[in-house]
């Protein structure tokens, strides 16, 4: 395998100071030193808010600066001096603003302003809430509810979220597109079928007692930042880290602690990853069916030999179904087929079976890596058998760890926003409310989009989010959008999805989590849960963007209002008037959830949801852990169709937040001041007759006939597996096939993305070459925050 010129060893350790250079660097580009530095200290702590970025958990004793770089960047994005207001708007057209980089778009501020669309002038113009919301509301009460849809982004509290999903019952829909369908949907759906619960099954204290970790398809250094005081940790207690992911990821190679000073001034860092095994794209499913091959052949050996079992032979009897048939499907294998599908030798997937077998207690943790292919699913529940062969579930220091996306894109879906809801939740919503709800199954994100093509959505209502920015095929669906009768985004900055608009539109503005939430002059709390299931308070407290701001729960109450006047019995200014109230109705709705809820929230740390298989308690229909495989999968590894050159993985850099683009570095992979970029192993470079720096466009190789495309991109050589290559998202958004996802969820597969490639400008030699950065400053300008 060539060793790509940004082969991450000889570049720094990532975190360190670069991070601290970063957090000041963001903060005074958001003109919010001060203010910035002041907000951060609260954040993540008893009392204080949470973070707007991931779903990290918060620990119950909180360090003195609980927070990490990128949610610094987060803080200072929304808590910028920055305005979007009427005037500005005025001034844009939108087909002017359509030219606006995604990054430019949200740079320019906060949202002041409720904002009506005016096609006389092609601008959006200010108008008072008590208008936008009758017009809306008048609109939404006219529709057939099956063509409404509700979107929601996963920052949305779980009050919100709740008022949220009781609007669109109440309507008569269970039209709930949501962030997480592109997202985590993958383990919402596949995980119950293995255990029972669509979560993950550890806790923190989990962390702390477990003696192997392993990490697949999931880059936390960026995108869960706060988890690599844990590796790192981990890492110095010895603890063996095995990670799998076709891209070196430089954080899970080296990582300075910013909070430790000894390495602050050596500079060293510390070595995270134990081992790291350049999976292929795709072949994860083969690598974890690999690794329980080669555990229970060294168990069929002991066996033979009379010596201690490898196999937790009593977990397996006791608590799971289908261990014989995998074990046999498992010997089968020829190493052979797994060597080929994972890029990986037999020799390494022995050697993480070895790590395996030798820990006692083993987390595995899993991100988009897993969750958007085509067959994330399979993927997924092939970790869980690995987890099950030694009963690695369901006791101190070992389980199954998804590290969900979005601050609240698990309690968002805990607390209603589904699909396909059960019966039990649907009765109890219309006991508490005294309605009956719609029974019909509803949309999610795929076949909201699927309804949009057909011209079946009059409108489209979203919560947050950029909905037209972050989905598939966003082209095809964009071209659409103008025949939407109505549609209305409810956000705190201005994004491209409010330039793609139906007939009317409406932009409103809303507090942002770190704002002071005045409800009758009381300050509200609202609350989150993370992707530990535990739940706890956050209490906004920097002076809001624009007196004309919002909360969600009160957009939303308040369009209930306009929308439903007469036809429901709902005291809604009395839940908004006290969030404290809508969190009794979410525990009337949820009592074994939710008992003691608004006692429970301040707890440090917070409360945890019940958790069946973190018990041993398996919810599924054979009342065991189901050890699940697809015998036919192998010839289905989401390799590269014949058509294509490549299988483009899409993936986020280290200054974004989705399609939120803080700036144009990527420091941890070396590049500065571009984003259109194509990571390329060396030798399918010199195989397609491209160099560094060449100017190279996509073309999808979906195999509907749809032409997709996305052009100029520079190419970058870089350390991934023969095969795969991988550029940002979402600017390569336009080259997924809105087909091409995760059959049980629908979940786009956004890792394996078949493209042809070709040269931007045929004949011409390669360009310039893209401006990277060997190494990030050492000489860091910083103010470190004052406790
Ligand atoms: N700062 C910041 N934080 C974020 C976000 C952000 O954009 N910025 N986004 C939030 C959201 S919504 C989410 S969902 C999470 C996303 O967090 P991640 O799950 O880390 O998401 P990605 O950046 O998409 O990267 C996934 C990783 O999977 C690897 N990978 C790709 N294909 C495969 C494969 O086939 N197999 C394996 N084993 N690995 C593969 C990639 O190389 C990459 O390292 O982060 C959340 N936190
Ligand atoms: N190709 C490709 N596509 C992907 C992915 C990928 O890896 N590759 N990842 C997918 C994933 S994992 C996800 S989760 C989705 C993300 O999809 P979304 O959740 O829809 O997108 P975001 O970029 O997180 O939304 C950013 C916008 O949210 C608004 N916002 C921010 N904070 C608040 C708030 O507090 N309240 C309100 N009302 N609005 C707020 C701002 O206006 C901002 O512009 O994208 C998916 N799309
Ligand atoms: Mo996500």
């Amino acid at each position: 395998m060539a060793e790509g010129r940004k082969a991450a060893p000889k570049q720094p350790p990532a975190g360190g100071w670069g991070a601290l250079n970063a957090v000041e660097q963001h903060l005074g580009k958001q003109q919010i030193l001060l203010k910035g530095n002041r907000a951060l200290l609260s954040m993540n702590k008893p009392g204080g808010f949470d973070c707007p970025s991931c779903a990290w958990p918060d620990p119950g004793k909180p360090h003195i600066a609980e927070y990490c770089e990128n949610g610094a960047k987060a803080v200072a994005w929304e808590a910028t001096k920055k305005r979007t207001g009427p005037d500005f708007l005025a001034e844009h057209r939108v087909e002017e603003l359509k030219t606006w980089t995604d990054h430019e778009l949200e740079d320019h501020g906060r949202l002041t302003h409720p904002m009506r669309y005016d096609a006389a002038t092609d601008t959006y113009r200010a108008v008072d809430w008590q208008t936008a919301l009758t017009e809306i509301g008048e609109t939404v009460a006219q529709l057939d509810p099956k063509r409404v849809e509700l979107y929601t982004s996963g920052r949305t509290s779980n009050e919100a979220a709740f008022l949220w999903q009781l609007y669109g019952r109440l309507l008569g829909t269970n039209n709930f597109p949501d962030c997480s369908d592109m997202c985590h949907a993958t383990t919402t759906v596949a995980l119950p079928e293995s255990i029972g619960v669509g979560k993950g099954t550890v806790t923190l204290e989990d962390w702390e007692h477990c003696d192997a970790l392993f990490i697949i398809g999931q880059n936390p250094g960026t995108n869960s930042p706060r988890m690599m005081t844990y590796l790192h940790q981990m890492a110095k207690r010895g603890v063996p880290i095995v990670t799998f992911n076709p891209l070196k990821e430089r954080a899970l190679l080296r990582f300075t602690d910013p909070q430790s000073p000894v390495e602050m001034l050596t500079g060293r860092g510390q070595t995270i990853s134990s081992s790291y095994f350049q999976v292929r794209t795709g072949g994860d499913i083969m690598a974890m069916q690999g690794i329980c091959k080669a555990v229970i052949a060294a168990d069929d050996e002991a066996r033979a030999r009379g010596e201690k079992r490898i196999l937790d032979v009593d977990f397996l009897r006791d608590h799971t179904d289908g261990f014989e048939a995998f074990a046999a499907f498992a010997r089968d294998l020829s190493w052979e087929e797994i060597e080929h599908y994972t890029a990986l030798s037999r020799a390494q997937i022995e050697q993480a079976a070895n790590i395996y077998m030798k820990a006692e207690r083993v987390i595995a943790c899993w991100g988009m890596g897993i969750t958007q292919h085509k067959h994330g699913g399979d993927a997924m529940q092939q970790i869980l058998n690995m987890l099950f062969l030694r009963g690695n579930i369901g006791r101190l220091g070992a389980g199954a760890c998804p590290i969900r996306g979005h601050s609240n894109v698990q309690g968002d879906r805990t607390v209603g926003i589904n699909k396909t809801p059960t019966e039990t939740f649907l009765a109890q919503l219309d006991k508490a409310f005294d309605f009956t709800s719609p029974r019909e199954h509803g949309h999610d994100t795929a076949e909201c989009c699927e309804a949009i093509l057909r011209g079946d959505v009059d409108a489209f209502l979203a919560m947050g989010g950029n909905f037209f920015r972050a989905i598939p095929d966003i082209e095809r669906v964009g071209e659409k959008v103008p025949q939407i009768g109505l549609t209305v985004q409810v956000a705190t900055k201005l994004n491209r999805s409010h330039l793609i608009h139906g007939k009317r539109a409406y932009i409103l503005p809303a507090l942002g989590r770190t704002e002071l939430d005045l409800q009758n002059g009381v300050p509200q709390t609202v609350t989150v849960e993370d992707s530990f299931s535990m739940v706890h308070g956050s209490t906004g407290r920097l002076e809001p963007a624009s007196e004309h701001c919002r909360s969600e729960p009160w957009i939303i109450a308040n369009l209930a209002k306009a929308t439903l006047a007469g036809r429901v019995a709902i005291d809604w200014d009395a839940l908004v008037a006290d969030y404290g109230r809508i969190r009794d109705k979410i525990e009337e709705v949820f009592p074994d959830q939710f008992g003691k809820y608004n006692r429970r929230i301040g707890l440090p740390g917070g409360f945890r949801l019940p958790n069946g298989a973190s018990e041993r308690v398996w919810n599924t229909p054979t009342g065991k852990a189901n050890f699940l495989f697809d015998p036919d999968l192998k010839d289905q590894n989401d390799e590269a169709p014949e058509d294509a050159h490549l299988q483009l993985m899409t993936l986020r850099s280290h200054d974004q937040f989705n399609t939120t683009v803080y700036s144009n570095n990527d420091r941890y992979r070396g590049v500065s001041g571009e984003r259109m970029v194509v990571f390329m192993n060396e030798s399918d470079m010199a195989e397609l007759g491209l160099s560094e720096g060449t100017v190279v466009d996509f073309a999808s190789a979906a195999g509907d006939g749809i032409k997709r495309q996305a052009g100029g991109f520079k190419v970058v050589a870089y350390d991934v597996p023969k095969g795969c290559c991988a550029a940002y998202y979402p600017e390569t958004n336009a080259l997924l096939a809105l087909s091409h996802r995760d059959k049980r969820s629908n979940t786009p597969a956004a890792k394996s993305v078949p493209v042809v490639i070709s040269r931007a400008r045929p004949g011409e030699p390669a360009s310039s070459k893209p401006e990277v950065a060997e190494q990030y400053p050492t000489t860091p300008n910083l103010t470190v925050p004052a406790a």
